[in-house]
């Protein structure tokens, strides 16, 4: 049982809402994004109705692009910090809360890591991953299928990072919509589980172009299942070339050396 108290609610006249959970942070963090957001929020309420999706801006920054510089704001923040910041995509249940919170108990004790973790709803995932020794918030994103750059400013200011050396990044469970998305992570983690076939990298590449590093997940139920390993790392290679690829299982522990070895030389590298 945690003894720690959860903090209340953060109020939000965003669409979405964000729950420290463990580790809030205690002092007020330094603004992170919010004058260059009022800038282009103010640019797009000047903007005609409806003109906004299809046009560029006064300031030259079309939509998605705002984005874009709010996460290139993050990643200046987390270097800044000297953290590692992963953001971990996949389909729902692909096994992404078990690893982190298997991550949390066995290597979290000697290296500092904090949580970030996106849901449409229910702070369910936030709760399974509390632990006195890790920072957690959850995000609660309502409808919006992805996890957007605003969102973890916003979150990662809202739990104390203080000599924290890996901050996970648990996207919403989609294998389409957080591709778009850069949140200023310096790496992308694309994780593809045994009972979702080994045929997703070929249908769903735009995901797996942008990892840089590829988890095989569940490989412990492979057999049972007839998932042929090598036909999937086949298929990631073909789709994605650029990205590592480990095979582990967060219930039997196969392959979790191999992450836990990716993860050490991340923070020694900050
Ligand atoms: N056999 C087996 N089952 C696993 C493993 N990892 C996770 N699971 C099971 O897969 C289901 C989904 O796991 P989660 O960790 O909740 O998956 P998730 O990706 O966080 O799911 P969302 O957050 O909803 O997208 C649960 O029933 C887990 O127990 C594994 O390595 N092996
Ligand atoms: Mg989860």
């Amino acid at each position: 049982m945690n003894t720690e108290t959860a903090t209340p609610k953060e109020q939000s006249d965003e669409t979405y809402s964000i729950h420290p959970l463990s580790g809030a942070a205690t002092v007020a963090a330094r603004t992170l994004s919010a004058p260059l957001s009022a800038e282009i929020n103010a640019a797009l309420d000047a903007s005609p109705k409806g003109e906004v999706a299809v046009r560029s801006l006064d300031l030259r920054i079309p939509l998605l692009e705002k984005n874009d510089i709010l996460a290139e704001r993050n990643r200046g923040y987390f270097l800044g910090r000297g953290l590692a910041a992963l953001n971990l995509v996949s389909s729902p249940g692909a096994g992404k809360t078990t690893l982190l919170e298997r991550t949390l108990d066995e290597f979290a004790p000697q290296t500092k890591c904090a949580v970030l973790v996106g849901d449409l709803e229910t702070d369910n995932d936030g709760n399974r991953l509390r632990r006195p020794h890790a920072p957690v918030a959850q995000i609660t994103t309502g409808t919006v299928c992805h996890l957007d750059a605003s969102m973890i400013a916003r979150a990662a200011q809202s739990i104390d990072l203080a000599g924290v050396k890996i901050l996970f990044i648990e996207n919403v469970g989609n294998l389409v919509c957080p591709a778009s998305f850069d949140l200023g992570e310096q790496v992308r983690v694309v994780l593809l589980s045994t009972t979702e076939g080994e045929d997703k990298p070929l249908k769903y590449p735009p995901i797996f172009k942008s990892a840089n590093l590829v988890l095989l997940t569940k490989v412990d139920v492979a057999d049972a299942l007839g998932f042929k390993r090598e036909v999937a790392v086949e298929n990631i290679k073909r789709i994605a070339p650029q990205a590592r690829i480990i095979q582990l299982s967060a219930r039997s522990g196969e392959g979790m050396a191999d992450w836990y070895a990716f993860l050490r030389t991340l923070a020694g590298a900050r």
